[in-house]
């Protein structure tokens, strides 16, 4: 066992005691590489809006994922905000990716590795290229003070989560950072109410949008009724902002859930279908762990012949970045 003596054990208390923490965030701000388009945002308080990367790596394949990601950002900017994709590349992590940045990752598809929180020192230390997750993505946009993230399922509890504990490190990340992830809630393939619990017990705010009931992505409808529900974005903007989880300087997240579009929610049924079968193929297969969720958005793709593709592409994202420049509009103005 490692034992310290009591003056190196002082000497480490001293060195943290002289470093403030505004200091210590500028240290950790050295570490990563922020574009210049997101760190003139910052500096103006001009509204910037974090975007994960797992779903473009593993989420959708090339070159679909390029085109949605491009559409995502274009929309963030016609809107008056700046989007900061977040990633890992060569071992550097970065927020805000330029286009040729955005077309390497996406080519590379699933072979940049899926970076969880966990995994971050180990892509890091190697110098390799990862695609966060949302776990991942808000570690970095919380370190740079972004409070606004949008994507387009966040990970959840898994179905037989009883027996494998598969929780996503999503909602245990989401429980200690303070800022507003936007979905449209969370996918079939996860057990929704559990998910909801789970995130009861991570102290994380969870509202749904114009709805009582969490939405499950591809259906505004998850049969879970919402914990909470707002009606605009000044709504939202006042739960986030200075009249509540700011104010009160609360670690923990929140989550808006904006159902899908009733015109692209006709595929529900289907893709419910879809999504049976291939959790069933996902047991016989023995596939775990974090090759779970990718294996069955890929196989609920193909079994659909693509809807829930579209689906995911067009749909509630673009309706999600929509409401979300709303909202973060609106918490500029709130503060
Ligand atoms: N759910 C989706 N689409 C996705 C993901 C989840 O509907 O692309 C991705 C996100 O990056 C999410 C991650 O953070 O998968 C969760 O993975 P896991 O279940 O291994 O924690
Ligand atoms: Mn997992």
């Amino acid at each position: 066992m490692t034992s310290y003596s009591s003056s190196s054990l002082s000497r480490i208390s001293t060195l943290q005691n002289h470093i403030s923490p505004l200091e210590a965030n500028n240290k950790l701000r050295s570490l990563v590489k922020i574009s210049p388009q997101v760190s003139d945002a910052i500096s103006n308080g001009r509204a910037v809006v974090a975007l994960e990367s797992t779903i473009i790596s593993h989420g959708m394949p090339y070159p679909q994922n390029l085109q949605t990601a491009k559409e995502v950002e274009s929309i963030v900017r016609e809107n008056g905000a700046v989007p900061a994709t977040i990633a890992i590349l060569n071992g550097v992590p970065c927020i805000g990716l330029n286009e040729e940045e955005l077309e390497r990752l996406a080519s590379l598809g699933k072979s940049v590795q899926k970076t969880a929180g966990r995994d971050i020192p180990h892509v890091v230390a190697t110098r390799a290229n990862g695609a966060t997750t949302v776990s991942a993505t808000l570690f970095f946009a919380s370190m740079v003070g972004i409070q606004v993230f949008v994507t387009g399922g966040i990970g959840g509890v898994h179905r037989h989560a009883d027996h494998t504990m598969d929780i996503s490190s999503d909602l245990t990340a989401l429980g200690r950072t303070p800022i507003a992830v936007i979905s449209a809630g969370v996918k079939s393939i996860l057990d929704i109410p559990k998910t909801l619990e789970y995130l009861e017990t991570q102290e994380v705010y969870v509202a749904a949008y114009k709805s009582d009931e969490f939405p499950a992505f591809f259906t505004e409808k998850s049969g879970c009724k919402a914990p909470s529900r707002v009606d605009s974005p000044e709504d939202c903007a006042r739960v986030i902002g200075k009249n509540a989880n700011m104010k009160l300087n609360r670690k923990a997240g929140i989550l808006f859930a904006v159902p899908i579009p009733k015109q692209h929610s006709a595929a529900g049924n289907l893709i419910e279908s879809a999504t049976q079968r291939a959790l069933t193929e996902a047991r016989e297969q023995n596939v775990t762990g974090n090759a779970e969720t990718p294996f069955l958005l890929a196989r609920v793709n193909e079994l659909t012949g693509g809807t829930s593709l579209a689906a995911n592409c067009s749909s509630s994202f673009s309706a999600d970045v929509t409401f979300l420049i709303n909202l973060k509009l609106n918490l500029r103005l709130s503060f």
